[in-house]
C-alpha cells in the first residue's frame, strides 16, 4: 500500500517591470491564479503593462524559472457624452429664414475608442416650429 502525500510543489510571484504598477495585479503563490487588485482606466494613457512571473519550486536548492505577463486593456464606452454647456440660449428676429443656421452646439466625449466617443446630435421636437438637422462631430484624444 502506498500513501501520497500532495504537497504544493510550486511557488509563483508576480512583480511588475514599471515599479508604479505595484499592486495592479496579484498572484496566488499556490495555484497561480492572477488577479487585478485596483481598477484601470485606458483614457489615462497606459494601456500595456507588463509583470515578470517566477515559478519556484520546493526544492533544495530550488529551482525557478520567469515568463512575462502581459496585460494589455482594452477601452469601453465607460464616459458619457457632454455638451459643452448644461443650457444654450439661442435668440433670433421673427423673421429668421426658413433654414438659417442659428447656432451650433458641441459635445464631446473622452472615450478614445471612436465608436465610443463618436457623437451624435439630435433634437426633440418641442414645437413643429423648427426642424431637426442632424450633424456629426468626432472627438478624439
Ligand atoms: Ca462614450
Ligand atoms: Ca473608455
Amino acid at each position: 500500500m502506498f500513501t501520497y502525500l500532495l504537497t504544493c510543489a510550486d511557488r509563483y510571484s508576480l512583480e511588475p517591470e514599471v515599479a508604479g504598477d505595484d499592486g495592479a495585479l496579484t498572484i496566488d503563490h499556490v495555484t497561480g491564479v492572477v488577479s487585478t487588485n485596483r481598477s484601470f482606466d485606458y483614457e489615462a494613457g497606459r494601456n500595456d503593462f507588463r509583470f515578470r512571473l517566477t515559478v519556484a519550486d520546493l526544492g533544495d536548492p530550488a529551482r525557478s524559472t520567469t515568463a512575462t505577463l502581459r496585460l494589455t486593456l482594452e477601452d469601453s464606452n465607460d464616459n458619457l457624452p457632454r455638451f459643452e454647456r448644461r443650457v444654450y440660449h439661442v435668440t433670433v428676429p421673427e423673421d429668421v429664414p426658413v433654414g438659417a443656421s442659428i447656432g451650433r452646439v458641441n459635445a464631446t466625449d473622452d472615450d478614445v475608442t471612436p465608436r465610443f466617443g463618436h457623437v451624435t446630435y439630435a433634437l426633440s421636437v418641442l414645437s413643429d416650429t423648427f426642424k431637426v438637422c442632424l450633424t456629426q462631430s468626432f472627438h478624439y484624444l
